[in-house]
């Protein structure tokens, strides 16, 4: 793949997103479209609410839409699915545009969440991709309900001096997995510093990955496996920290995480902003990384949600995404951006991925509620690591 998604990546998502299992039943799907159109088309307060990843907008990005519309934005952050899901459930969050990944999201369509989009409302939707629309309704039938953001893969990423000083004699593994879930480079890497993301489904998936078990296991016996395998490098684990990655890798307080790919370039990039210059690097391991994409969506019980469509529509326009690209290191799906995305972001081969890695990616998918439950119950006893 160069700029935009090719077809190894488009069947990709296809597969994984289509074959997702669903079980919420909170509540119902916004009626209909003149329902949505009626709220939004109500006059509102200049006020927008928007709760987004951490370290996953430029610095300007607010401040420009600010200006240009003159609502004024209050903008919150989370670190895992799972919280953002949670607030999500109990309802009223206050916020009018949430990002959830996508796989999260189908689950969050069907529980009647989020409102339907008014596509008249959304004149830059030309700008994105075409075939990562047709993908992505696998998760949202029509693409009525939610407009990209970034994506990436969960993965390991290392500061390569630090790695290779610890490991001494023994060169570095074949497989990259192996440096987080492996005691045999793990006992030696516990020196300098290893991190986990602090989400139970990433975690489990990408243990269950490395076993070479189904990633998205209703079974019981592959969470024991996964427990069971993890418990053996959870002496060396420092820290569990999502949001925290960025400056631990940039600023040497740690040499290996398990996380996103997109935090670890962008951890690099700190480190030369902050002179520190660590040679942080985002591997792409050999047997695939899990793919995962976060979209905007409008809760169902948003207050303004005429803002959050100029947010979106404003977000669309090429300039506005490249600008969020080149400043957080993730690939966008809006392809008329690609020719604003700065050259080096372009030509990283962790960033805007081969074909050849792309094809190894592990598609995008769900636990059931049950196997969510399993897991998380495995995790607490895993994290706490008695
Ligand atoms: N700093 C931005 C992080 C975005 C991570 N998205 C979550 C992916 C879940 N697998």
């Amino acid at each position: 793949m160069k700029y935009a998604f090719s077809k190894t990546f488009l069947a990709l998502m296809a597969v994984g997103l289509v074959t997702v299992s669903c079980g919420q039943s909170e509540n119902k799907p916004a009626e209909n479209i003149n329902e949505a159109v009626a709220t939004a088309n109500a006059p509102e307060e200049k006020i927008l609410n928007i709760y987004n990843w951490s370290d996953y907008i430029a610095p300007d990005t607010i401040e420009n839409f600010e200006k240009e519309t003159g609502i004024k934005v209050r903008y919150d952050v989370f670190d895992s699915n799972e919280i953002l899901h949670a607030k999500l459930i109990a309802k009223n969050t206050g916020y009018d545009i949430v990002v959830p990944s996508s796989n999260w999201a189908k689950q969050q369509i069907e529980g009647g969440l989020f409102q339907k989009l008014d596509k008249a409302k959304l004149t830059n939707w030309k700008n994105l991709d075409e075939g990562i629309l047709k993908q992505m309704e696998g998760v949202d039938p029509g693409n009525q309900y939610l407009v990209d953001w970034m994506w990436s893969y969960n993965t390991v990423g290392i500061n390569e001096d630090k790695v290779k000083a610890a490991l001494g004699d023994t060169p570095m593994p074949e497989n990259a997995w192996d440096l987080v879930f492996n005691p045999t480079y793990t006992s030696k890497l516990k020196a300098c510093g290893i991190t986990y993301l602090d989400t139970p489904t990433d975690v489990f998936q990408a243990a269950l990955h490395y076993l070479n078990k189904p990633v998205f296991t209703a079974s019981n016996d592959d969470y024991q496996a996964a427990f069971d395998m993890l418990m053996k490098v959870r002496p060396d684990i420092k820290k569990f920290n999502s949001g925290g990655q960025i400056e631990d890798l940039a600023g040497g307080n740690v040499c290996v995480a398990f996380g996103w790919a997109g935090d670890f370039n962008l951890a690099r990039k700190r480190s030369i902003e902050n002179k520190s210059e660590q040679k942080i690097v985002a591997l792409v391991p050999k047997t695939g990384g899990l793919i995962f994409m976060d979209t905007m969506a409008i809760p169902a019980d948003a207050k303004h949600p005429n803002n959050a469509h100029l947010f979106m529509n404003y977000i669309m326009q090429p300039k506005v995404t490249a600008a969020i690209t080149n400043e957080v290191t993730y690939a966008n799906p809006n392809k008329a951006a690609t020719e604003f995305v700065d050259e080096e972001i372009r030509n990283n081969k962790s960033i805007y991925l081969s074909d050849e890695d792309i094809a190894k990616l592990v598609p995008a998918g769900v636990e059931g509620q049950e196997a969510k439950r399993t897991l998380t119950r495995f995790y607490t006893k895993f994290k706490s690591g008695v």
